[in-house]
């Protein structure tokens, strides 16, 4: 069930040189961070537990010499469970650590600005939030849409609905019945002990001919498992299964099963995907902009899955408008061949941080942004509105 990709080899795998090479000089004169505290229209429920009626999260806005502004976010969770970084270690991995380390330098474009991390490890959701908020700046400045810049070749990219785990397999189905009619073409299922084959099968018998894939968000142990079960349900993929370092247990799992497994939390870095996949841990990589520090790092990971006929796809992590930009950007590129996580805000969020927004089309897609900057425009009152703590580059120098 992939989609079709018309490009060249080069296009395919050579984004990351390519974007390396963007040159737009920046100097960064102001930065301002926010935590914010998002109230939630509905908790989202995984295999790590339920989320809070409120979410924080940091959004960050830098300021070029020449005015020109980018924004970009950390979409952290409440804990530490998908990923180690949490609203406090990235809030001082911005203020203390890679804010201060770009203020005031002069730069060749955003490949050079994040080199001045090249160093640290860890950190990727305030690596992220820098590098793609000065992204938005070189779009901005170039005025070429960031899609376009990166190498992009679709102007819509296909989506699908990441369903948290329910209190009734009738709920379940209600929302799924929802967003079908709402265009979505692809549904994965949150799963956890307890909540997965019933789940599937309900899914399945009410919907047969829908690309349905599962996501077990590391839930499940060695050993066990409702693997056979789910594999005879023709899905699109199973994510994750164990811990992100079972590796050699995710390339078992994988010789039992005809269903491709796909790395998520595994995917840590551009080399332990390699690894991950030299392994037979899983055929299919799940691309996120966050987890792995960057658009530079997903590139690599892109160019990498490319090279080896590994089909990719944009996930998410219940990203605002903000963050959703550079994720579309990114799923424009040839080598994202399934359909990506990305729920228009409005699915979690009462307001979204950027107006207008986005949804999805009757066809199944999103456009891809093609203003120049961030992809959509960011509305720095809501920001405010929002912020339970804030700093400034003006009052810390
Ligand atoms: O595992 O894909 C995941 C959200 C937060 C952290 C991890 C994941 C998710 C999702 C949501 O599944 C997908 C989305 O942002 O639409
Ligand atoms: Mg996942």
């Amino acid at each position: 069930m992939h989609l079709e990709s018309t490009s060249s080899a080069d296009s395919l795998t050579g984004c990351l040189g390519r974007a390396r090479d963007v040159l737009a000089p920046l100097r960064l004169v102001r930065a301002e961070i926010f935590m914010l505290s998002l109230p939630m229209v509905r908790s989202f429920r995984s295999a790590y537990g339920r989320s809070a009626s409120r979410k924080r999260l940091i959004v960050l806005k830098l300021e070029d010499q020449e005015g020109v502004a980018g924004w970009g976010e950390a979409p952290i969770a409440e804990r530490p469970v998908y990923c180690p970084d949490t609203a406090e270690s990235t809030w001082s991995a911005l203020a203390d650590l890679l804010v201060p380390a770009v203020l005031g330098r002069q730069f060749s474009g955003p490949a050079d600005l994040a080199s001045s991390w090249a160093d640290v490890i860890g950190q990727n959701y305030a690596k992220n939030a820098v590098e793609s908020a000065a992204w938005a700046i070189a779009s901005g400045k170039l005025d070429v849409p960031l899609a376009k810049l990166l190498g992009g070749v679709r102007d819509a990219v296909p989506v699908g609905e990441s369903f948290p785990i329910c209190d009734s397999l009738g709920a379940l189905l209600t929302e799924v019945d929802a967003r079908i009619s709402e265009g979505f073409g692809r549904i994965k299922l949150k799963i956890a002990p307890g909540w997965d084959v019933a789940a599937v099968s309900a899914v399945r018998e009410r919907f047969p001919g829908v690309p349905l894939s599962v996501d077990a968000n590391c839930g499940y142990s060695p050993g066990g498992g409702p693997w056979r079960q789910l594999d005879d349900h023709g899905l699109v993929m199973i994510e994750q299964p164990f811990a992100a370092d079972a590796l050699i247990e995710m390339s078992q799992l994988q010789q039992t099963l005809r269903t491709p497994l796909c790395l998520d939390e595994s995917a840590s870095s551009c080399n332990t995907t390699r690894t991950a996949l030299r392994l037979g841990a899983g055929r299919i990589v799940n691309i996120k902009p966050p987890r792995l520090g960057g658009l530079l790092p997903s590139l690599a990971v892109h160019d990498l899955c490319a090279a080896q006929q590994v089909p990719a796809w944009c996930g998410g992590t219940l990203e605002t408008g903000i963050g959703r930009g550079f994720n579309l950007a990114l799923a424009s590129l040839p080598g994202f061949t399934l359909h990506a996580d990305m729920s228009p805000a409005r699915m979690f969020y009462e307001r979204d941080l950027v107006d207008p927004t986005f949804d999805v089309g009757l066809n199944g897609c999103i456009a891809v942004p093609t203003r120049p900057g961030n992809g959509f425009p960011v509305v720095p009152e809501r920001v405010a509105g929002y912020a339970i703590r804030r700093w400034t580059s003006d009052t810390s120098q």
